[in-house]
């Protein structure tokens, strides 16, 4: 069998400019030297390309849960992000029969139509192509069955650490759903916790379109009504609590529509966000991501792929950071236009915590553009990036695009400041670029 432990990945030109600026950091004489606006982009690049990150959301598990972490080729050619172009190859597609053929099946379709009958440039598919280099693999291969050979010769956890190793990642938070058939039981039933995946609880199927998840709340033993009447609230916070322990999780998340809005005396899901998850939220001292644009299934028959976007209103934000100041709400937003109002909220806001390129955002260009923005309005304020990785693997694509993209364009904006007449040590640039990525901003 093929073992990655003794290919040399294509990453190996990051990881010696990276050792050559480690030296500069490690001799303390070098690391306190001041650079020159010539010499930071190299420093720069090299930290980069090492940099341990935090992933801060992502949709993968923890191994010990089995089948719930997806990984290998044919997961990763079926990502919905590859299964939305597919269709753009092939319009005489019908997507019922494409969801009838098997996974292989689905999987051998794609890497035909994408990657073999044209040139596989958009971004989902140069990622899987920066996958196969790294993992040594040929990604002009014409079928995908040395492809599949690679991949049945590891278990979970050994390709896990592989795919961490070559990633770079030391932590990947989870999206943690109790109310989902497949999770629930294997929380209840407990399990050896590997300590580089943590727990997030997301909200979405608890508390989104009231009252769907009112059945699943009551089969768990949760009292509560259908109409949010009575002690429902107060059984939803314990529901929140009990499972902000279980899952020993570090923030909830929820995905919001563009039509969210607070106050609202009408909705339900506002009254679910203000009377239970904000004051759990408070009491526990933990963060609310908010997911802010997603209009679900604009087209059905597409399934995870057929979610859009929409322009939210960005007053929400600043109302619920305005009302709930003892609450730190880490928020991403979908439209690109809403990505800029927040960084002006976050401005005004300590409470709001700007993250990561999501989504349909989670592309180099608009990558460049929102992180350039971010540093100029936010300075080291912010979370510049997470994976929203589904199958392992793309661990190493989304994070070896971003750290190129957002770490040129950080070596601009310290280039300026060194011509401004600030010239940083690459000490310096090492602890910031540390403190934008690993994770401590969530502490
Ligand atoms: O990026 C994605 O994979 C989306 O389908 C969503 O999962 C989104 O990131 C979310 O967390 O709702
Ligand atoms: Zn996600």
């Amino acid at each position: 069998m093929p073992s990655v432990a003794s290919r040399t990945p294509n990453t190996e030109h990051l990881v010696s400019s990276y050792k050559t600026s480690t030296k500069v950091v490690s001799s303390s004489k070098g690391a306190e030297t001041l650079l020159s606006p010539g010499r930071i982009p190299t420093v720069v690049r090299g930290l980069m390309a090492n940099l341990p990150v935090t992933d801060i959301h992502t949709h993968l598990f923890d191994p010990a849960m089995g089948d719930l972490l997806l990984w290998g080729i044919d997961e990763l050619l079926t990502y919905h992000y590859l299964v939305a172009e597919v269709f753009r190859a092939r319009p005489d597609l019908r997507a019922d029969a494409f969801w009838a053929m098997p996974k292989t099946g689905q999987a051998d379709l794609i890497w035909q139509e994408l990657f073999v009958n044209r040139s596989p440039v958009s971004e989902a598919c140069r990622g899987v192509v920066t996958v196969l280099t790294a993992l040594g693999l040929d990604p002009r291969s014409r079928t995908l069955a040395k492809f599949r050979k690679f991949f049945s010769g590891f278990t979970a956890t050994r390709y896990t650490d592989t795919v961490l190793r070559l990633a770079g990642v030391e932590k990947v938070f989870m999206t943690n759903d109790p109310l989902d058939p497949a999770e629930h039981p294997i929380w209840t039933k407990g399990f050896p916790r590997d300590p580089r995946f943590l727990g997030v609880l997301r909200l979405d199927s608890a508390v989104m379109n009231w009252p769907d998840g009112a059945p699943r709340l009551m089969a768990m033993g949760y009292a509560v009504d259908t109409s949010l009447s009575g002690k429902t609230m107060s059984e939803i916070r314990r529901y929140l609590n009990d499972w902000l322990v279980r899952l020993d999780a570090r923030y909830m998340a929820i995905s919001l529509p563009p039509t969210f809005r607070y106050p609202d005396v009408t909705s339900p899901l506002t009254d679910l966000m203000v009377k239970a998850v904000l004051p759990v939220a408070r009491e526990r001292n933990l963060p609310v991501a908010m997911m802010i644009g997603v209009k679900k299934l604009v087209n059905p028959e597409l399934r995870l792929a057929g979610d859009s976007l929409g322009r939210a209103e960005i007053e929400t934000v600043e109302r619920l950071a305005r009302d709930f100041g003892a609450v730190r709400f880490l928020v991403t937003m979908l439209s690109r236009e809403n990505a800029h109002e927040l960084c002006v909220a976050a401005r005004k806001f300590k409470n709001i915590l700007p993250f990561g390129c999501w989504w349909f955002l989670n592309n180099p260009s608009l990558i460049r553009e929102l992180t350039a923005m971010r540093l100029e309005l936010l300075g080291l304020s912010f979370i510049p990036q997470h994976s929203d990785a589904r199958v392992l693997d793309q661990l190493v694509y989304k994070w070896t695009h971003s750290r190129a993209v957002i770490g040129g364009i950080f070596a601009e904006q310290v280039g300026r400041l060194a011509l401004s007449g600030f010239r940083p040590t690459a000490g310096e640039i090492a602890r910031d670029i540390g403190r934008l990525f690993g994770g401590r901003l969530l502490d």
